[in-house]
Formats: C-alpha cells, structure tokens, sequence
C-alpha cells in the first residue's frame, strides 16, 4: 500500500511562522516533576497540558516537537509511578510557557487503587489549574476518541466550552492509515468533538505522525498560537520556581527489572 503520508520534501522557503515555532517547541527543556498537584509551581505563564491515553503516542510526539530525543521519559514498567513533568519554553532568562506531560491512562494491569488517585489529580489538574492555556490530547488515529479520552475531556469541558483553555486533538500514528481512512477518522474525530464547539471555544484535531512528522508544523504552530511571545518592554510575569519537589527527582530504578531490551517503550506513568 502507498503510505500516505510521506516525509514532506520541505520548501526552500519555509514559513517564518512555522519556523519560528518549530525553534520555540526545540527549546523546550525538563523543569521539575510533581506527583501531587500542591507540588506544582504558581507561575503567570501559559501552561499546555498534554495528555492521552497510555500508547498513543504522548512521549514521541513530544520528542518530536522538541527534536530531542529523550524529553519525554519512556520506561518498560508502566503504571510504577505517575508523575506530571514539567517543562520550560522560550528565552533561558525569561520562559513564556509551560508544557506539562501528565500520566497516560488506560493502562490495565494498574490497580484500582493508583487508578482512582490519578483520575482525581487529572480531573482536578484539567478543572482548576491556574494558566491552563490549553490541552493537546494525543489519540491513536486507528481507534479514534474512545469512552475513557471522552471521560478526561469532560473534566476540563465546562473550561474549554468557554473558550478559558483551547483544545488539540492530535490524531497519532497517522503513517499506519491509508488516505481515505485518516481523512475518516479525521471528519469522525471533528464530528465527535462538536458537542464541545461553542462561539467561544477553540478545539481542533490535527493528523500526526511522528515517523513521517506530518502535522508537525501545523502543530507546532498551534501550541505557539496559544502562548504567543511576551511584547517587548511588558512586565515580566511571575515565573515558576522549582521547590519542595527534590524527593521526587530522584530517579526511579524503573528500567532494570521489567523486559527485555526490546520490550516497547512505555511511559513510566501511566496510569
Ligand atoms: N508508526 C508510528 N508509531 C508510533 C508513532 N508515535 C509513536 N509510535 C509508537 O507507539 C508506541 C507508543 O509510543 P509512546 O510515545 O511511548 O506512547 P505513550 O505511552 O503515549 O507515551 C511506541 O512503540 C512508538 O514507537 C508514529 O507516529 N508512528
Ligand atoms: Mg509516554
């Protein structure tokens, strides 16, 4: 079958736009990591959340906007421990943005237990926290939005609707469909997300592929749309200060016991 989704030849001339934000999302570095939300820093910065379910795709698309290729840690023991990992955008001195990648859901061999807890972190994570700009939620583009992605979106939907936080859907893993199914899944995917539209929201889905990085520059474009570059001469706003979380830094021995070398990858928290 022909792929269809090719690594697009780029132009000569690229879009200033998408180049300019291309080199912001190339930025992005690790600021600190929280397992509960009280651990997380005040800031006056925009905050985008990045969330889906547990192999969507969440870590290599976030790798792939970063062009880095360990950001977003993988780990072969999933559902071990659930952190929200933050990290800084923009100029060293003075960032304009935050990106937080929370927990991936729905994996199954998580107890009850460790489900519960993180739910109520993301449901009070999507519904209060402050400066949420926007939610980028990565779905795997051959199964769409299923039951559990629309249960997270409900958290946060009353936020969206009013248009306070703007939505992303990014269909993942697109190389592995065929035109007509992803231009299907992309119509389906916008018709499921109708019910959230409203004169003042903001929701979007973009086709991805982390292999061929179509969507790459439309994404891109959008995160920066959502946290544009502070006006020069403006106040500098509060900014995070990493505190309190120093316990958790220390690095889980997560990859030494659980699989072999070729086990895929999974997020070390998903939950
Ligand atoms: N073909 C293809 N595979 C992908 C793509 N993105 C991720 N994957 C694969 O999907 C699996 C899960 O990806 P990962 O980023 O760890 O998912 P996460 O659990 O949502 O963070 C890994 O085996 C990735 O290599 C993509 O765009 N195309
Ligand atoms: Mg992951």
């Amino acid at each position: 079958m022909q792929p269809a989704y090719k690594t697009p030849t780029r132009p000569a001339q690229v879009d200033p736009q998408v180049r300019a934000a291309l080199a912001w999302a190339h930025g992005a570095r690790f600021f600190t990591t929280a397992s509960k939300l009280e651990q997380l820093p005040a800031h006056d910065l925009p905050e985008i959340a990045f969330v889906g379910r547990s192999n969507a795709g969440k870590s290599t698309a976030i790798n792939t906007l970063a062009q880095q290729r360990q950001l977003a840690f993988a780990s072969k023991t999933p559902g071990r421990t659930q952190h929200i990992n933050l990290f800084l955008l923009g100029p060293k001195e003075v960032p304009d943005a935050l990106w937080a990648d929370l927990p991936g859901y729905g994996y199954a061999a998580v107890e009850r237990a460790a489900k519960l807890r993180w739910q109520k972190v993301m449901a009070d994570y999507l519904a209060a926290r402050r400066n949420l700009a926007g939610v980028v939620q990565m779905v795997d583009a051959r199964h769409g939005l299923t039951a559990l992605d629309r249960q997270l979106l409900d958290f946060v939907a009353p936020r969206v609707a009013s248009g306070e936080v703007k939505l992303l859907v990014v269909l993942t893993k697109a190389d592995k469909l065929g035109r007509k199914q992803a231009a299907e899944i992309l119509r389906k995917t916008q018709e499921d997300l109708g019910e959230l539209a409203t004169e003042s929201s903001d929701v979007g889905v973009v086709l991805f592929s982390a292999l061929s990085r179509h969507g790459l520059d439309d994404l891109a474009t959008c995160l920066r749309d959502w946290c544009p570059p502070l006006p020069e001469g403006a106040p500098i706003p509060m900014l995070p200060v990493a505190g309190g979380t120093h316990e958790l830094l220390a690095h889980d021995d997560d990859d030494s016991t659980v699989g072999g070398d070729d086990a895929p990858a999974v997020d070390r928290d998903d939950v």
